[in-house]
């Protein structure tokens, strides 16, 4: 395929997930509007059509809940392909939804949009940036420990069967879960999927906030999972720089943004493991180290933050595998090639990762955007791959891969002044 057709592939993946104003991950396997999925979409609509771009960011905070949060999920429409569906989550929004956020990346991509055409974008990002300003700071209000961003549920880090959920996995005994049917194994291979074991215990988590009725407070005194996690306090810190800029130019107060990124910055000294090298996990019912050295490990860059052994690391990780970076350091006993988020590479968080370090100067950033260029050339649209040859995994003409296609790795974009 010459590299025009992957352009228009991509485009056309874009076109046909989109369901209107919201865009699917991929058809059959994730039929509904996911969070930080949308926010990826929208960089990918801005490529070429930029009110659509919009329209993407507009319908994701129409479904933020009183308290601030923006779900995870909006089931916009019912589907039986999927489980759990809003009735197992029971949730009260003004859409339909899951009870547990996202990686807030939303501030940043509308930024990028932004960027694209600021003349369109001060008119659409306006409305925008209170529903953005009351949910960075539920996570300010309701998900800090020490400053660094806590998730809630495996699913609420976007890494959902990460080694880091381990500890506090099996802390949980999944009593009482019942019978359920999963649908996640009729679409893609159960060898690339969490396991059963990881399952009982989401599902259990779900069964814990219905019950609770999603209630904040009484989650916090509750839930026995919280895990001090890199993904949302790098993610949100760099939402914070970015949501302050913005906010900047709209002539707005953003004094208490400034608060908020101190914290965090605070925050982020407290999951360095300096046994491990890395940026790790937390258990904060134990304060036990996951001992992880994930993708998420070098989302340091990108949130603003440089740490000299990073780099080390980042090297001998990258010689382990053919296609960096992949979600788990191989040299871990726990690392799978095919496992969703226990080592294989995701195209998403290669482009997090390398706008970091060429913010940083790093000669890094430019070859992970190309070896990532590649890894889609040759292997397609997938979800994710296997590290170790490229081999695609999990769902297919997945939305988010044909947006960071389109909007970072074409060689078109790199070949010029990008
Ligand atoms: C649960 C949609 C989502 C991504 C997540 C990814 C996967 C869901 C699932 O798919 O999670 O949220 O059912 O496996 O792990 O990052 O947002 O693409």
């Amino acid at each position: 395929m010459t590299l025009s057709e992957m352009d228009a592939q991509a485009q056309n993946i874009l076109r046909t997930n989109d369901k209107g104003n919201y865009t699917v991950p991929t058809a059959g396997l994730y039929p509904y509007q996911w969070n930080w999925d949308s926010a990826f979409a929208a960089l990918g609509f801005a490529q070429f059509d930029i009110d659509r771009a919009w329209t993407e960011l507009e319908t994701l905070l129409s479904g933020q809940w009183d308290n601030g949060m923006v779900p995870h999920i909006l089931f916009h429409s019912e589907d039986p392909g999927y489980f759990p569906g809003p009735d197992v989550w029971g949730c009260n929004g003004p859409i339909p939804s899951s009870g547990i956020s996202q990686p807030p990346i939303a501030a940043t991509m509308a930024k990028r949009v932004f960027d694209q055409n600021p003349e369109v974008g001060i008119q659409r990002f306006a409305p925008l940036f209170k529903p953005l300003l009351r949910w960075h700071q539920w996570f300010m209000d309701w998900r800090l420990d020490q400053g660094a961003v806590c998730i809630t549920h495996p699913w609420e880090a976007g890494r959902d069967n990460a080694p880091d959920w381990d500890g506090a996995m099996a802390g949980i005994d999944p009593i009482g879960v019942g019978e359920y049917t999963r649908r996640d194994t009729a679409h893609v291979d159960s060898a690339m999927r969490p396991t059963q074991y990881d399952y009982d215990r989401y599902v259990w988590l779900v069964q814990l906030g219905k019950r609770l009725q999603w209630d904040d407070s009484a989650l916090l005194a509750q839930n026995p999972f919280r895990v001090a996690d890199p993904t949302m306090t790098f993610t949100l810190l760099r939402a914070q720089r970015d949501l302050a800029a913005l906010g900047d130019i709209l002539g707005e107060d953003v004094s208490a943004i400034r608060d908020a990124i101190a914290e965090l910055e605070a925050g982020v000294d407290t999951l360095w493991n300096s046994a491990l090298g890395a940026f790790d996990s937390r258990n904060t019912k134990t304060g036990e180290w996951s001992g992880s050295i994930s993708n998420a490990s070098f989302l340091c860059w990108y949130a603003g933050i440089d740490q000299p052994d990073m780099h080390n690391t980042l090297t001998d990780v990258l010689n382990e595998v053919q296609y960096g970076v992949p979600s788990l350091d191989p040299r871990s006993p726990k690392f799978d090639g095919k496992r969703y988020w226990r080592g294989p590479v995701w195209g998403i968080m290669n482009m997090l990762i390398a706008t970091g370090m060429t913010e940083h100067g790093m000669s890094e950033g430019d070859a992970l955007r190309r070896s990532t260029a590649k890894l889609i050339s040759d292997h397609g649209f997938s979800e994710y791959f296997d590290p170790r040859d490229g081999s695609p995994a999990g769902g297919q003409s997945f939305t988010w891969t044909a947006a960071i296609w389109l909007s970072w790795a074409t060689p078109s974009l790199i070949a010029g002044a990008n």
